[in-house]
């Protein structure tokens, strides 16, 4: 177990958990895709870590959508869960853990967590009197709201922040002292715990102000669908708390001698950064746990300007666009088109160019150019003579083996800054250039000479294949299935698909390569066919 015996605690990296009141959707699987290549990277650096992810089930918000179907909410639950876990499946999410909150560990650890606040005193009762938005399960001040009308044209109040409905609630609680825990937030952000930076500065700007205590109950005559208060079942924990403790239980909480609770980092969108990063920080601190490590913020998916969500009817669903683009297309065009920083449109037209451009032409033409058997007639890895390099194309070869040199650190620091985008980014332009030094070399002409010629346009197809080689390795975790295709084709042994102690280009500085002479695999057709336009 984690932690225990000497062993080292592999990190916990965490997705929200999806409520399950509708289908999944793209943004959805957005969330669990960054995490997905975030857990897959740390694996081929040869580090271990637990992917967790899994559906939030209680609340208003589900106990409506089952009531209006008349189903019962844990069958309703159930069917819902389901479908996220096939949709993450599908998509290739490599979870490790998958938690529902109506678990009934995930239930103890609920139990268990009330009482530790309850016993550092930081729940009592009190009124709530303020407004509540369902749609987002949050308690807003007069502030975070603002008029607007509806559909009908009738006067109502919405959140600020997202747009839905409110309403005025007015109920005796159990309340959390948050407004005691600033101190402490505070001096947690000092660590820098929020990334990319303009949330961290989000969160600060929050702190400004005095934080008003929260309702942590609601009165299960109006919400039954929860866990109830340990001490009280007339009330129903919060959905939020039940929901953030989620990352507690999944870590094995409270038997955390086995487990221990850290170091974490939660992935998250934007919409939900106040619940994680001043609600979950100081319900753990309240409870005496080390508030988490690092929080992945990312933006959203919108059309034509909106958020894409369920409640605005708005949303792309990912079966179709599997179906278009196949599951490595669509995880390539989120993954590269997508940032975490700023929102980004979804359209057809932008998916179909992209992946044509990248996927096809780039990475498809590059694996064409060194294994067609017209230009690679005895289908193997050539041999690389050091002394074949004619003078006129030093500097070429010089600059291309210095971008691949570089390539590995530059996915590594984009990587870790939580920059999936630019590292496919730093991808794709080395395709290029592998690409361009193929063509400008004209190794299928060199062929036709004589023996000094022959011997260069071995060395050519031999750089094409080994810096093929290295892009297929540090594309596995954005696209495993394409990627496998392309090392399968170059028949690289499972030991030289990661990142540890591998030599790439050892060849040309005068190493042995352990491929040269070698056949490659089986012919494996066109890696990424063309889109048409109507697609
Ligand atoms: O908020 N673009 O669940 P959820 C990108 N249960 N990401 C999007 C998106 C979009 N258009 N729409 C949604 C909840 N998401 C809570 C979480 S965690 C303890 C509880 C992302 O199903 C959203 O930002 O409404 C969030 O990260 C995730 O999907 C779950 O949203």
């Amino acid at each position: 177990r984690a932690g225990y015996g000497g062993v080292t605690t592999p990190q916990l990296l965490t997705t929200p958990i999806f409520y399950v009141n509708a289908a999944p959707h793209l943004g959805h699987v957005y969330s669990a895709l960054l995490a997905d290549v975030q857990h897959r990277y740390s694996a081929l650096c040869g580090r271990g870590s637990r992917l967790s992810t899994g559906t939030d089930e209680h609340g208003i918000k589900v106990q409506q959508a089952a009531a209006a179907l008349g189903w019962d909410p844990l069958d309703f639950c159930t069917l819902v869960s389901q479908q996220f876990r096939t949709m993450f499946d599908t998509m290739a999410i490599s979870y490790t853990d998958f938690v529902r909150t109506t678990d009934s560990r995930h239930v103890q650890a609920v139990c268990h967590f009330w009482k530790k606040l309850e016993e550092n005193g930081y729940i009592y009762k009190g009124t709530y009197q303020g407004w509540y938005c369902t749609a987002d399960e949050a308690f807003l001040s007069e502030e975070q709201t603002r008029e607007s009308t509806d559909a009908e044209g009738q006067k109502v109040r919405v959140s600020l922040e997202s747009g839905h409905q409110v309403h005025w609630m007015s109920e005796e609680n159990y309340m959390f002292r948050l407004s005691q825990l600033r101190p402490k937030l505070l001096d947690w952000l000092q660590t820098e715990p929020i990334h990319p930076s303009p949330f961290l500065r989000i969160v600060q700007q929050w702190l400004e102000e005095e934080l008003p205590d929260l309702s942590v109950s609601r009165q299960s005559n109006r919400v039954s669908w929860g866990i109830p208060v340990p001490s009280d079942s007339s009330h129903t924990v919060y959905v939020w708390l039940d929901a953030l403790i989620n990352y507690l239980s999944v870590a094995g909480y409270p038997d955390l001698n086995f487990a221990p609770w850290g170091p974490s980092t939660h992935l998250l969108g934007k919409d939900i950064l106040r619940f994680h990063a001043i609600y979950w920080p100081a319900f753990l601190l309240a409870a005496d746990l080390p508030p988490p490590k690092k929080l992945l913020v990312h933006s959203h998916w919108i059309c034509n300007g909106i958020k894409m969500s369920k409640s605005l009817q708005n949303v792309v669903d990912p079966t179709e666009c599997i179906k278009k683009y196949t599951r490595d297309g669509l995880r390539y065009f989120l993954l590269r088109h997508g940032s975490p920083e700023r929102d980004c449109d979804f359209t057809h037209d932008t998916v179909r160019k992209l992946l044509n451009s990248e996927l096809a032409d780039a990475l498809g033409g590059l694996l064409n150019r060194c294994t067609a058997p017209t230009i690679n007639p005895g289908q193997c890895w050539p041999y690389y003579q050091c002394k074949s390099v004619p003078p006129a194309a030093r500097n070429e070869l010089q600059r291309l083996l210095a971008t691949f040199k570089e390539l590995p650190n530059l996915v590594d620091r984009y990587m870790n800054g939580f920059k999936a985008n630019k590292a496919l980014e730093a991808i794709d332009s080395s395709v290029r250039a592998s690409n361009a030094f193929f063509q400008s070399q004209t190794p299928w002409k060199l062929f036709k000479g004589g023996e000094e010629d022959k011997a260069w346009a071995q060395s050519v197809l031999y750089i094409t294949l080994e810096s093929l080689r290295l892009c297929a390795t540090l594309l596995q975790p954005a696209v495993p299935g394409l990627a496998k295709t392309i090392l399968d084709r170059l028949a690289v042994p499972p030991i030289y698909r990661t990142l540890t102690g591998n030599h790439f280009f050892a060849a040309t500085s005068g190493e042995k390569c352990c491929f040269q002479g070698q056949s490659l695999g089986s012919e494996c057709g066109l890696l990424y066919p063309r889109l048409k336009a109507d697609t």
